[in-house]
């Protein structure tokens, strides 16, 4: 009798105490049934909200790596760095180290800004962006001497990832090698902000390499709340070997970074308090203020030091040929 009172009496409290905490939980990650905020309006298309426009995946178009090669790159990285240390050398090379030369080809569908067309005050306010970004970081970037190239292509213009106007785009106009970054501009379809690719990519597709950014999500440009360079450095960031803070949702391993906590999904505009992941193992709130989640760019302002210390690694190994 005891015990069946105990667990009727019990029981409800500790259910609702459980709903409570769900239902918090959901809410503070975007996930509630019904309330995901407003309508979002983005580069002329209009969202049911902003979650909408993140699930469309147009924030973010890099391809997911596998776990596999994710083991590999990471025990290659291991290496570097134990190599590093056992020559007397710190795992991380210096800040401020490693210069990368940047190439920027403005494809446009003809002439002015409408046309994608930008100005070089928003090329140079974009380097000045990812300078100030990876400042913690053994990289610095510049602008190769009368490095910006300008094509008109309609179809280079809207090219998408994968697409055979992507390779023409690239194979066209991709100087350098493995260690200078290949920044395009253009007016991708599908709405979306920017892809890049991976330093481990290079070797198999030397001419794929390097970043692709909607033209108005420079400095300066259209696509609030996108718009401040932060794409440019998240991708950047994917082009120096990070994944996405949110990768691999509420596991211990996730993005591969120490020092990021776990995040169960992407975070959009800037959710402060967000704990998507509770419990021993996930302690720390949500990386919101992280480059490499899907926040405003006013949120984006950090690098962390895994993250440098493994785009460290991951450009010596892949990319120390400029
Ligand atoms: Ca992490
Ligand atoms: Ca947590
Ligand atoms: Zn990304």
């Amino acid at each position: 009798m005891f015990c069946v009172a105990g667990s009727t009496l019990a029981a409800p409290d500790h259910d609702q105490d459980e709903d409570r905490v769900k239902a918090e939980l959901k809410a503070q990650i975007g996930e509630t049934d019904v309330d995901h905020g407003p309508a979002f309006h983005f580069h002329g298309k209009t969202y049911p909200n902003k979650k909408a426009f993140i699930d469309s995946g147009a924030r973010c178009s890099t391809r997911h790596v596998t776990d596999y090669e994710q083991r590999l790159h990471d025990e290659d990285a291991t290496r570097y760095r134990n190599e590093r240390l056992l020559s007397g050398l710190a795992a991380t090379q210096g800040t401020g180290s490693v210069l990368i030369p940047v190439w920027v080809h403005v494809i446009n569908n003809g002439a002015g800004l409408a046309n994608g067309d930008i100005p070089q005050i928003q090329i140079d306010g974009q380097i000045a962006v990812l300078n100030s970004a990876f400042a913690s970081t053994p990289f610095r970037f510049a602008l190769v001497l009368n490095g910006v190239t300008r094509t008109t292509n309609a179809a280079w213009y809207a090219m998408t990832p994968g697409t055979a106007a992507e390779t023409q785009a690239k194979t066209a106009l991709r100087r350098g090698g493995a260690g200078t970054l290949n920044l395009y501009t253009a007016n991708p379809g599908q709405g979306l902000l920017g892809w890049a690719t991976f330093p481990a990519d290079y070797s198999n597709a030397p001419n794929r390499d390097g970043v692709v950014v909607l033209f108005s999500s420079l400095p300066g440009g259209e696509a609030a709340p996108y718009n401040l360079g932060d794409t440019g450095t998240h991708e950047v960031g994917h082009w120096l070997g990070l994944y996405h803070t949110f990768q691999g949702g509420c596991s211990t391993t996730g993005d591969q970074v120490t020092d990021t906590p776990a995040e169960r999904s992407a975070a959009f505009g800037c959710p402060n308090g967000r704990d998507s992941c509770v419990g021993k193992k996930f302690t720390g709130l949500d990386p919101i203020t992280n480059f490499m989640d899907y926040t405003d760019d006013s949120c984006m302002v950090q690098f962390s030091g895994a993250q440098t210390s493994r785009a460290d690694a991951q450009h010596a190994l892949y990319r120390s040929v400029p």
